[in-house]
């Protein structure tokens, strides 16, 4: 196959271009994921709840056909997330008679937890979010207040960094956030990661979730964030890509198409943020979308529910859209160029 005939042959000399992936659609979207993507993140399949529902209990089965499936294809594997405030059971901060769990229960908790996921993946995935979203978006509060910090303290990301390095000394750990390019909260994320390697933390990388949409962030923001972050030394991915069509604001449920219009602008859209990816090349070592075409993704529920979207560069037929064409071409272009 001519490079050029897929997504990830297109930039496979820039960096690695994933797609999150689930039980259903590692089935429903397997030609797809096998021609366009060289990497692959569980959706929700890696996650604490979903792994480790009771303390005793570790349940991997569909977590272990998604690293199958990336095995088989020769595809790269980001693990996704090991301490994050969200989708992770109670169990974890209870001690189990009525009260909060001790910071010493909590820590070793978090270190079973660790050291159980990321050793059974070892062997597959080169990477992990090992903290995810824990910077707040409100105001002048920097850290979000999280069970996490409340029952350990602002050291819970260091040990967990400490932790993972020691579960797997080989596999590169990120912190990973949203809303990444917003300035305000891109200074707290900057803040946050240089203190984590003040303290020693083995932090390898900022993974920018990059769920943008058709006007927010502006290029020159996410060029900001882009330069900001490199500053620390670190590499850096782009983990969750998708751009709604939809702005923030919109609780529009009566699109029940993308308009000529959505499209066009997405199309735009895309372009620009692959010629800057491009520009980054040799900070930017992946590029994850959070899902691989539009037949399937979570903005379909989120945040407004039963609102269908069409965030990503394959149609709900599984079909490259315009957008795909703008992407893929501009890397052909550079090609001939070069
Ligand atoms: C990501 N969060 C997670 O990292 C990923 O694991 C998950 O599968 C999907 C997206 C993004 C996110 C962060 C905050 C958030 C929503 C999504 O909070 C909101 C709640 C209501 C309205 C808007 C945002």
């Amino acid at each position: 196959m001519n490079s050029a005939d897929s997504l990830a042959g297109s930039f496979k000399n820039d960096f690695l271009i994933g797609a999150a992936v689930n039980g259903h659609t590692i089935v429903s979207q397997r030609e797809l994921l096998i021609k366009h993507y060289n990497s692959l993140t569980a959706e929700n399949e890696m996650k604490f709840e979903s792994l480790h529902p009771a303390e005793d209990t570790y349940t991997f089965e569909a977590a272990d056909q998604i690293a199958q499936f990336a095995r088989e294809h020769g595809m790269k594997l980001r693990g996704h997330t090991l301490v994050w405030h969200n989708q992770t059971p109670d169990w974890v901060f209870d001690d189990g008679n009525g009260g909060t769990a001790s910071r010493e229960t909590l820590l070793a908790r978090m270190k079973a937890h660790i050291m159980a996921v990321m050793q059974r993946y070892q062997d597959t995935s080169y990477c992990w979010d090992v903290v995810n979203e824990a910077v707040s978006d409100e105001g002048d509060e920097w850290l979000r207040p999280s069970r996490w910090l409340e029952g350990i303290g602002e050291d819970y990301m260091v040990k967990a960094f400490q932790f993972a390095h020691e579960a797997d000394p080989a596999a590169l750990l990120f912190y990973n956030d949203y809303n990444e390019c917003n300035p305000a909260k891109r200074e707290k994320i900057y803040r946050l990661v240089k203190t984590l390697l003040e303290q020693g933390a083995p932090v390898h990388g900022i993974g920018l979730q990059g769920h943008w949409n058709l006007t927010e962030p502006s290029l020159d923001d996410i060029r900001a964030a882009i330069e900001r972050y490199a500053s620390l030394g670190l590499k850096l991915q782009i983990t969750e890509m998708d751009v709604s069509v939809f702005a923030f604001e919109d609780r529009r449920t009566d699109i029940v198409i993308p308009t000529v219009e959505m499209l066009r602008q997405q199309e735009q859209r895309y372009r620009q943020f692959f010629e800057l990816f491009r520009e980054y090349r040799d900070v930017l070592t992946g590029v994850t979308f959070w899902g691989a075409a539009d037949d399937y993704t979570w903005l379909d529920y989120f945040p407004v529910s039963g609102r269908k979207n069409w965030p990503l560069l394959f149609d709900t037929e599984q079909q490259p859209k315009g957008a795909y064409y703008e992407v893929v071409h501009l890397s052909a272009s550079r090609a001939t160029e070069q």
